[in-house]
């Protein structure tokens, strides 16, 4: 009995994090191939969002965590600094809690020519 009411709670959980379509849209927009690489990342949830990491990786490199200082609370639109790399394919990952408590995951990317 127990087991079971673990599996639906486990369902309702993934059930409830699918139906977070967190993210509207970042700039750059994902997939986009740029001249130059830009000085910040732009993020802009559908609903206000606790962020707590946002890791860039450039081309080969190790992932570096970019500076959310900026941000304590909950918020729906971040603007958070960022290390240009030259060229190569740059990957945000971000992570954080919805207002419900839900975690949420996402990622982007863009190219820099
Ligand atoms: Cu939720």
């Amino acid at each position: 009995m127990k087991n079971i009411l673990l599996a639906g709670l486990v369902a309702f959980w993934a059930t409830g994090a699918v139906a977070h379509s967190a993210m509207d849209e970042t700039t750059p927009a994902h997939e986009a191939v740029l001249p130059e690489a830009p000085s910040e990342v732009v993020m802009n949830f559908l609903h206000d969002i606790r962020l707590t990491r946002v890791s860039m990786t450039h081309a080969d490199q190790p992932a570096v965590d970019l500076d959310l200082s900026a941000y304590k609370g909950m918020e729906i639109d971040f603007t958070v600094p960022m290390q240009a790399m030259g060229s190569g394919t740059y990957v945000i990952d971000w992570r954080g809690l919805g207002a419900d408590g839900h975690a949420m995951t996402g990622s982007f990317n863009f190219v820099v020519e």
